[in-house]
């Protein structure tokens, strides 16, 4: 069985949605309300402008498109900066040795992010060198839960979708995945991740072979 491996980059290789709720929350208070880590987790793998029309609607307010896209950007500024200072180091658990084990199987891995800032997070963390293909928000013009994202990491890596596998931590990534007709690795809270066909806290521990069977039985 040859497989493909698309990632999700957010909550799966690394952890910045920290820095997503430090850039939003700032941006809430100054518009005069606050925002919590619970509605942060709503935001996962959403994109950016629909992202701010969430958060504007909890908070009560109303902007013409012009506003919302000065308001995003602002965002989009604190962020960058946050992130220009990321590491290596803030690779998530599991991710390095599975990437590379998956490099070295000559496995074709594909990155499936929401983000449009994905490029300098890949670049600041050591990981760009793995991906035979990045899709991420400049590349799509639709937000997960569309499959978009995924179909077009497939067509790029030449792989059918049946033979690809998805690693999502958020439920709009999920269904986006189960669209695109591709099996689902869950990571993270199972709760929250309802349709995966595995589970897992994190990619500590996750084999090729773990991989190759799940497309295998997904097959039949
Ligand atoms: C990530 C985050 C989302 C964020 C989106 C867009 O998606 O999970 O919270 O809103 O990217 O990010 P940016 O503002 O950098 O374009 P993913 O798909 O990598 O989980
Ligand atoms: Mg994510």
């Amino acid at each position: 069985t040859t497989i493909a491996c698309i990632f999700d980059l957010d909550g799966v290789l690394v952890d910045t949605a920290v820095y997503h709720y430090q850039a939003w929350k700032k941006l809430a208070n100054s518009l005069g309300f606050d925002f919590s880590h619970a509605q942060n987790e709503q935001l996962k793998g959403v994109n950016r402008m629909r992202s701010l029309d969430k958060i504007l609607d909890w908070g009560g307010i109303v902007k013409s498109q012009e506003e919302k896209e000065e308001l995003a950007a602002l965002k989009n500024t604190w962020y960058v900066d946050m992130i220009s200072r990321m590491s290596a180091s803030e690779v998530l658990p599991g991710s390095l040795e599975l990437l590379q084990d998956l490099h070295d199987r000559d496995i074709k891995i594909a990155l499936g992010s929401a983000s449009k800032n994905s490029g300098l997070i890949l670049e600041r963390t050591n990981l760009t060198h793995f991906f035979d293909a990045i899709v991420d928000g400049n590349a799509v013009t639709t937000s997960k839960p569309d499959p978009e994202v995924f179909v077009k990491g497939a067509e790029l890596l030449n792989a059918a979708a049946e033979d690809c596998i998805v690693f999502e931590d958020a439920s709009a990534g999920i269904e986006a995945a189960i669209a695109a007709h591709m099996a689902v690795v869950g990571v993270g809270e199972a709760a929250n991740l309802p349709g995966a066909d595995l589970f897992i806290k994190d990619l500590t521990g996750v084999t090729v072979q773990q991989l190759i069977d799940l497309v295998a039985k997904k097959k039949g």
